[in-house]
């Protein structure tokens, strides 16, 4: 394997290029492949790295299986259909986002990129096997929220006020701190001109009804309950570390 194959492998092709303020931030983003091989479609769906059924009782097999073939699968095909022969084609998914504006010429994008990256992303972070954030990361948790139930209580907030669909995050901002904050629809932080509260993703969580409604109804904050089980905190750690460099 030579160094370009392997950059592309572990997903730093992205990162390497980016330049801003967030370039090294970015080395945190999820790994997101491209498939080379036929440019009429850059991008892929990533496999789960799971079982459907494997973050039951938390998340339900078949909401798993909905939720990754065909909203992620929906997303992926948009986002190829949308960078065909446009300026978006060459990029990678991370200079998508750095790039992508409000102007309704990008909709299309936004809203497909952002989809892609973000299931990429929710997916590593989510975990069947028991993990436990690590020494050093409840150390910065505890120095920039005061504790770990502020966390998760600020963490939960975020969650449960999204109105409609969207995302909470937990991201590293440019001076090395931990924030949480909330996007709509498929934003996220890594998107430059339209997100105010910018930073590397470290743990996310979808929050749109397609993530839980056949399971949790309208109870949301169940969900969310549910989801501190399944979280994978070696993923959540590794993201940390490149984020903070
Ligand atoms: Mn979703």
């Amino acid at each position: 394997m030579n160094k370009r194959e392997f950059i592309k492998l572990t997903g730093l092709a992205g990162a390497a290029v980016l330049s801003g303020p967030l370039s090294s931030l970015a080395t945190a983003a999820a790994p997101v492949k491209t498939n080379a091989a036929d440019p009429k479609a850059p991008f892929v769906l990533p496999a789960l790295p799971y079982g459907y059924d494997a973050l039951e009782p938390n998340i339900d097999k078949l909401t798993m299986e909905i939720h990754h073939d065909k909203h992620h699968g929906a997303y992926v095909k948009n986002l190829n259909d949308a960078v065909n022969n446009t300026p978006y084609a060459s990029l990678t998914l991370e200079q998508i986002l750095n790039k992508v504006s409000t102007n309704p010429a990008d909709k299309a994008i936004r809203n497909n990129g952002g989809g892609h990256y973000n299931h990429s992303l929710f997916w590593t972070i989510l975990s069947p096997q028991k993990t436990s954030p690590s020494d050093k990361l409840k150390a910065a948790i505890n120095k920039d929220f005061g504790s770990w139930e502020t966390f998760q209580q600020k963490f939960n907030d975020a969650a449960k006020s999204v109105f409609g669909s969207g995302w909470a995050w937990v991201i590293v901002t440019k001076d090395r701190k931990l924030a949480i904050t909330s996007t709509p629809n498929q934003d996220n932080p890594l998107m430059t001109n339209i997100v105010k509260d910018l930073g590397a993703p470290i743990l996310a969580l979808d929050v749109w009804e397609h993530a839980y409604y056949l399971h949790y109804q309208n109870k949301r904050p169940d969900y969310i309950n549910a989801f501190w089980n399944v979280i994978n905190w070696n993923e959540v750690e590794k993201r940390y570390k490149a984020a903070i460099g």
